[in-house]
């Protein structure tokens, strides 16, 4: 058992970014049983949920005329138009069947406002409206993360660096992540993870 300083962090294992969902990462499923064998040796262990309103301005389908996958922007900076996915009470928004959430000890949605997107599980895209995890994990006592899940470019990307500027000792463990990977973004994610101070494993 790992001490309690120490919090596993596993992001959006859920049927829509697994193979036949909404938005499919190649080979997400695959990570479901050793996410599961290591979820027990962690003392403290978040669970995230991306969980938007059907209507969320991520989708390509609230932009006329925009295709799934290109850019737009949005009052906080770039956003990439995505398939509708992850939509609040649907079955693609449920975890993986497989993965055992009945060891979360909490589990945070994120990405519920229509006007912003939330790939970090700390901080909408704005980069400045908090999620709450942090004050969770602080008051718990934790300064110590080890992340997996999905996507490595997307959101454990940003929930890494964004936990690494907030001062925690951040681990990345890539074996048990997989990449949506659009236009070189996992090699700028492994970068900008890297520059922040996280540990790739
Ligand atoms: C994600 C794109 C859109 C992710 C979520 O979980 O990485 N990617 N929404
Ligand atoms: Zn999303």
């Amino acid at each position: 058992m790992r001490p309690l300083n120490e919090a596993i962090l596993v992001i959006d294992v859920q049927k829509d970014f697994c193979p036949g969902g909404a938005l499919a990462v190649e080979g997400g499923d695959e990570i479901v049983a050793p996410i599961n064998a290591m979820v027990p040796e962690f003392g403290v262990r978040v669970f995230t949920q991306d969980w938007h309103p059907s209507d969320h301005l991520s989708f390509a389908s609230q932009h006329e005329g925009s295709e799934p996958f290109s850019m737009t922007e949005m009052p906080y900076g770039p956003q990439v138009l995505w398939p509708d996915h992850c939509v609040i009470g649907s079955e693609g928004a449920c975890f993986h069947r497989r993965l055992d959430t009945r060891k979360a000890d909490m589990i945070i949605r994120k990405g519920f406002r229509r006007e912003i997107d939330s790939y970090s599980a700390f901080f909408e895209n704005d980069h400045e409206t908090p999620t709450g995890l942090e004050g969770y994990l602080k008051s718990r006592g934790v300064d110590t993360l080890t992340m997996v899940g999905l996507a490595t470019d997307y959101c454990v990307n940003y929930s890494a660096v964004d936990a690494a500027k907030l001062g925690f000792k951040v681990t990345v463990i890539e074996s048990l992540c997989r990449a949506i990977d659009l236009q070189g973004s996992l090699k700028a994610a492994k970068d900008g993870m890297a520059d922040a101070g996280v540990t790739l494993a």
